[in-house]
């Protein structure tokens, strides 16, 4: 404890038993997650000096140029996850394919799979600029104790056991969900522990800022675009503010504390948006509704939707729920309209 608040050790043992098909699992998956997370910080915060900034050269699977740093950080996390032997299987934004960990001489007797992506908004990174890791766990379908498999990482959101991001910004916080709330936790980098900070984080109903890059306007469709002038429109409390970090973690995080809506939707240049169901969207949604906002593509719950393919794109729209039913309603009548 420090103060009156309790480290996120001692919160994970007090809710163990919420964590379903736990057998200790939850602290063991956790405490790899809390470690790599400390570790990735450290780094982080010393990214000006020391010689992890800037790109390695290379490109990811996403043919975006791979910075030191997330190259550093997917190595932490993969190493620390298959270290606690918690895992049989991990997906990240920075590899092609899956990651299948090899359990014993018995095959592997690992129930979960992680999906993450291990630092968003890496593009920030040299100009200072909070990011983050997001991650999402699920409960493997294929037989315990068999090589893990495809359909294991392709399955619908509303199936994740455990989802959360760590945010390396002027403090490095990790907030997550287990199904039973949204709680964030403050790094004491003097100590090395996260202390419950932000206890049952709530998505206020409705707010006044989005987040959307407008510099993309132009090809934004019809309904997106409709809603972004609403926003702009003096009325009422609008004009809202507009707040775009361009790291979806810190634009999500500061929305969910603030009352506010994200947007990434498709565009004539992404036509199926840049965001990754995953990695991405499905653990940020499984957060924004457990914190009481809502989370879709526009049209159809974000949870919801069955993935095809590891890395595949969908628009996302997510935060204040009154804000998220405004713009689908602008979405809807556009596409209504059209016909
Ligand atoms: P754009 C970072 O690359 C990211 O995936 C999110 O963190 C961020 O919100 C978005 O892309 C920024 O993309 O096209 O607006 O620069």
């Amino acid at each position: 404890m420090e103060g009156n608040n309790k480290t996120l050790g001692e919160f994970i043992i007090e809710n163990q038993k919420e964590f379903k098909y736990s057998s200790g699992e939850l602290s063991r998956l956790f405490n790899s997650i809390k470690l790599a997370a400390k570790v990735v910080s450290h780094k982080v915060n010393k990214a000006g000096l020391v010689d992890i900034v800037g790109g390695v050269g290379e490109k990811n699977v996403q043919g975006e140029d791979q910075q030191k740093l997330d190259v550093y950080a997917n190595q932490v996390f993969i190493e620390t996850i298959i270290n606690r032997q918690i895992v049989c299987g991990i997906t990240s934004e920075e590899n092609d394919d899956f990651i299948t960990v090899q359990g014993g001489d018995n095959g592997n007797n690992n129930k979960y799979i992680l999906l993450m992506d291990p630092l968003d908004g890496s593009s920030n990174i040299d100009v200072n600029v909070s990011v983050g890791t997001i991650f999402s766990v699920y409960r493997r379908i294929s037989p315990v104790g068999t090589p893990v498999i495809l359909e294991d990482f392709l399955q619908p959101g509303i199936n994740q056991v455990a989802a959360g991001y760590v945010i390396y910004g002027t403090s490095t916080m990790l907030v997550y969900t287990t199904g039973h709330g949204v709680n964030g936790f403050t790094l004491n980098p003097a100590i090395g522990s996260f202390y419950l900070s932000h206890p049952k984080i709530k998505f206020p109903v409705d707010g006044s800022i989005y987040s959307v890059n407008e510099g993309n306007y132009v090809r934004f469709p019809q309904g997106v675009k409709d809603y972004i002038k609403y926003c702009q429109q003096e009325e009422g409390d609008r004009p809202y503010t507009s707040r775009y970090i361009g790291s979806l973690v810190s634009d999500m995080h500061r929305n969910m504390l603030k009352g506010g809506i994200y947007m990434y939707p498709t565009s004539t240049k992404s036509r199926s948006g840049k965001l990754r169901l995953l990695y991405e969207c499905n653990p940020m949604a499984f957060i924004t509704e457990q914190a009481g906002g809502k989370a879709s593509d526009g049209v159809t719950r974000i949870m919801e939707i069955e993935p095809t393919s590891l890395h595949e794109r969908v628009p996302f729209y997510s935060g204040s729920i009154n804000m998220v039913e405004k713009v689908e309603e602008f979405i809807s009548k556009a596409q209504f309209s059209k016909y």
